[in-house]
């Protein structure tokens, strides 16, 4: 049962600590806990669910680092590995470009390829396509590019953004605490140096989005530290946008194991929109949590469910039963019949247009 304390300091808009956060995901009473998160959810941004028309684009699976949980990275020259050109890319964009407002970038760290590609290929995306806003490279991405140019980070960023760049998406955090992120994902920068790109980022004046991999080795208590880790940072810059819980998917991992369950999900969920109080928004990406039970999750704290996506790769080479897509139409039903206004949105959360 949830302390009537606890209750009443949630409904008030009062700030949770970490031991608070912790007793609510060791909470069994689920549905108290979606109603609480609702009711914050609905303070922040009243029955609005958004949603985006985007796209995906992986210029490459080649990657050097090979977590242990990615189905999709493959090393140079081994089968299924593939790297597409500047043209390959726009190619991808014009064939699906009606409507579409974001591109999302995101792809391995590939051994051989320059900064320069990737600023070209930034240029070539906004002079071809400049009413789209371009949502590109992970942290991950940016230390690594940092790192073969040469450049420091706030350089790196800056030409990243003179390029083109117009906000970065919030993957490759994984889980901060340093020992369930060597089981991880022993190649990848520590969680210090993803918040350290986030926060020269945020400085730079570009928005990021946030995330954490949950449902592997963690425990309660290393996501509550990870969730800690975000609201401290997003106390002093300001700069996250939207905060995505992202549901493991094991098949064809090196890691294997099993995937959380849907009360887990919607748990996490729930528990992320009352403890980072200062997130304007709550994803529940359906590509990961399905087309019905991000439906429901709208109903548990999360007011965006992302958008179209179109040609998902990471997730589906992990297992996920989703489409590659959702038209338009299927996303204002879906958010509909959950009750609440479906909004289309761009990449800074500005209205496009209201489905009342
Ligand atoms: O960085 C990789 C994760 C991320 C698996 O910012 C996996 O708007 C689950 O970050 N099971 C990419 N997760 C996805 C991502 C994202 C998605 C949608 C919107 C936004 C945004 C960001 O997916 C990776 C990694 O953290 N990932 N493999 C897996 N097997
Ligand atoms: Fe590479 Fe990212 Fe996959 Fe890790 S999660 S292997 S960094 S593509």
């Amino acid at each position: 049962m949830i302390e009537p304390d606890l209750k009443r300091k949630i409904l008030s808009g009062k700030r949770v600590s970490a031991e608070e956060a912790a007793a609510l995901f060791r909470e069994d009473d689920i549905h108290t806990l979606g109603e609480l998160a609702s009711a914050v959810a609905v303070r922040k941004n009243g029955r609005r669910a958004y949603f985006v028309l985007n796209r995906h684009i992986n210029p490459t699976n080649i990657c050097v680092n090979r977590c242990r949980f990615c189905a999709f990275s493959r090393s140079k020259g081994e089968e299924g590995s593939f790297e597409l050109s500047i043209d390959e890319i726009l190619e991808k964009l014009e064939t699906s470009t009606e409507g579409i407002r974001e591109v999302h970038i995101v792809g391995g760290l590939h051994p051989d390829r320059s900064f320069e590609y990737y600023l070209e290929l930034l240029e070539a995306l906004k002079a071809g396509f400049p009413d789209v806003h371009i949502k590109a490279f992970t942290a991950v991405e940016v230390d690594y590019l940092s790192g073969i140019s040469g450049l420091s980070l706030r350089e790196t960023l800056l030409r990243l953004k003179d390029s083109g760049l117009d906000a970065m998406p919030g993957g490759g955090a994984e889980i901060f605490s340093d020992s369930i992120r060597k089981k991880l994902c022993p190649e990848k920068i520590p969680a210090q140096r993803w918040l350290e790109v986030h926060r020269t980022a945020h400085r730079c004046g570009i928005k990021t989005n946030a995330t954490m991999l949950y449902g592997h080795f963690e425990s309660y208590d290393d996501r509550v530290e990870h969730l800690m880790k975000l609201r401290e940072l997003q106390d002093e810059t300001g700069g996250f946008q939207a905060f995505i819980p992202l549901s493991y998917h094991s098949r064809n991992t090196e890691m294997g194991g099993q995937s959380p369950s849907g009360i887990d999900d919607l748990k996490t969920v729930a528990v992320s929109r009352i403890v980072l109080d200062n997130f304007d928004h709550i994803k529940a990406y359906w590509i990961m949590l399905g087309e019905k039970l991000s439906q429901v999750a709208l109903l548990f704290g999360a007011d965006d469910i992302d958008g179209t996506v179109i040609e998902e790769k990471i997730t589906h080479a992990a297992g996920a039963m989703t489409g590659e897509r959702l038209a338009k139409e299927q996303i204002i039903t879906l958010i509909r019949r959950a009750g609440r206004i479906p909004v289309e949105r761009d990449a800074f959360y500005e209205e496009i247009k209201v489905y009342a």
